[in-house]
């Protein structure tokens, strides 16, 4: 039998003893994986003190030294790399070769991350008197608290700390109950470095109590959270009382628009990724599609062939796949039911459309739905899973005022020959982001942020580091 570890809190650099009530089980099988620590009140509390009596020093070094530590990380990430891509495919179900891209992808944001540490700007503003300057400096919050989703969790650590520590802020993460032990095994690489203790803290537990007590503590300056809209709002409920400053990404329901004159392979071949990649459990990939009449039954046919040769399974068990299952049973009773709704309101299974045979895991059938109206819930709400529906439109203008008319606003695609029908569909897309002819995935130098409920702020890039301080102008009289 496989040993049980069981994981311990991670706070002023020490693994401090704590009852590990919540199992983790791997979402393709549910094996029990690992026992970790719901966090104490108490433990809640030595974690952001040890970060708030960590912060001024920390703050107080050169940007160049605190970034010295990112690297330091990176490399022991990259070092680390094939046994971390494995525990990450057997906590949160994503396939091996994804596995290995998100934890790449971390080390590099990392390093890129400790490249600003030389490009942090103020501003000497035109004064209107004489012999006056002014500064605009930028500072650090303080102490960050980051909560973490399951969909990238390894990722999702790093786009966090990385920006708050290397411009001098401390932070407490707390990550989601579905997949902590990546989390527990990165703090176990910080451990072997000489990063200083409460820089960086990990505390594990529900939203409910964890989340709950760091969302609504006075201590903390930045809540930096990734999740659901329902639960970005509880939080903004939370943090009301002391005006804690937010930085929220709330998911997508991305449009992907099919023009008549596309590249329909290509069109095919980037929505079905976004569809299969990470279960479909990825907040800016296409979640619905509105294609132009003409070329409608050609794509959907080739949809459904594209979808349905999609490998999938368990994927520590069965080697090279495609696709892994959903995160857990309410994930799975979640998208089952959104299908049902859909046919029930008249969409056409074309592929798919239930739950697969695939023992214990949960596993769903990459599925294609046709014949959707804008006012199904299924184009409407996040699926998060292995489904694509797809509306009919008659021309570009019916497809951006459906793509619009939704709660949320982070990504959207088009698919498109015509350097006009782009260039307007990006100028008329009320979205945090378009991608033109190209897979749904956005650059760590970029701005990954939504309108509408999609979040407020938002990461990466130049715009996303300075999320982690505030402004304060001097005004020098000589
Ligand atoms: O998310 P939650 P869930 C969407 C996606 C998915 C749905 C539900 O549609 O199907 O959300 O997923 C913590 N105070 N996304 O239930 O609840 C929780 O412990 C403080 C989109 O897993 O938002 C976890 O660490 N924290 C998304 C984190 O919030 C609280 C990624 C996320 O959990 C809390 C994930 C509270 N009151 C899901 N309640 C994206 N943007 O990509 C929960 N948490």
């Amino acid at each position: 039998m496989t040993e049980i570890i069981h994981y311990q809190n991670f706070i002023a650099n020490a693994f401090v003893p704590s009852d590990p009530s919540i199992e983790v089980r791997n979402p393709a099988n549910n094996q029990l994986l690992a026992r970790v620590p719901e966090a104490s009140g108490e433990q809640v509390e030595a974690a952001i003190a040890a970060a708030r009596h960590a912060q001024k020093n920390w703050a107080a070094r050169p940007a160049i030294e605190r970034a010295g530590y990112l690297r330091k990380i990176a490399s022991k990430v990259r070092d680390n790399a094939e046994r971390l891509a494995h525990l990450i495919t057997a906590e949160q179900g994503k396939v091996l070769g994804l596995a290995r891209v998100e934890v790449n992808f971390t080390a590099d944001y990392l390093d890129y991350m400790a490249e600003w540490a030389r490009r942090l700007e103020g501003e000497v503003l035109t004064s209107d008197r004489v012999g006056e300057n002014i500064f605009l400096l930028r500072k650090p919050l303080g102490v960050v608290a980051g909560i973490l989703p399951w969909n990238f969790p390894f990722f999702l650590i790093a786009r966090k700390m990385a920006p708050a520590l290397v411009t001098g802020n401390t932070i407490v993460i707390k990550p989601s109950e579905e997949t902590p032990i990546n989390c527990f095994e990165f703090a176990r690489l910080v451990a072997e470095t000489d990063l200083p203790p409460g820089v960086f803290n990990v505390v594990s537990g529900t939203g409910a109590t964890v989340g709950q007590r760091l969302t609504r503590h006075a201590g903390v300056d930045l809540i930096s959270f990734t999740g659901s809209v329902d639960t970005g709002s509880r939080i903004m409920a939370a943090a009301a009382p002391n005006i804690t400053k937010l930085n929220l990404e709330l998911g997508g329901k991305a449009p992907a628009i099919v023009l008549a004159d596309a590249d329909l392979e290509l069109a095919v071949k980037a929505v079905t990724a976004s569809r299969v990649i990470n279960t479909g459990q990825v907040c800016n990939c296409a979640e619905r599609v509105y294609v132009e009449r003409k070329v409608a039954d050609q794509f959907i046919e080739q949809m459904a062939a594209s979808m349905a040769a999609t490998r999938y399974g368990d994927p520590l068990a069965e080697g090279d796949l495609d696709m892994g299952p959903l995160i857990n049973q309410a994930a799975l009773d979640k998208v089952a039911q959104m299908v049902r709704t859909a046919t029930g309101q008249g969409a056409e299974v074309v592929t798919g459309g239930a739950v697969a045979d695939k023992g214990a895991g949960f596993h769903y059938q990459p599925t294609v739905l046709a014949g959707c109206g804008s006012d199904m819930a299924i184009m409407r709400q996040e699926i998060f899973g292995p489904v694509l529906p797809i509306q009919i439109v008659e021309d570009l203008d019916e497809a951006i005022a459906l793509a619009n008319d939704s709660e949320y606003g982070l990504t959207s695609s088009v698919y498109t020959r015509s350097l006009s029908a782009a260039m307007r569909a990006s100028n008329e897309l009320d979205f945090g982001e378009t991608y033109i002819n190209r897979e749904n995935f956005e650059a760590m130098q970029g701005f990954h942020a939504g309108a509408r409920k999609s979040g407020i702020g938002g990461a990466d890039g130049k715009h996303g580091l300075y999320e982690y301080t505030h402004t304060h102008v001097v005004y020098i009289q000589i």
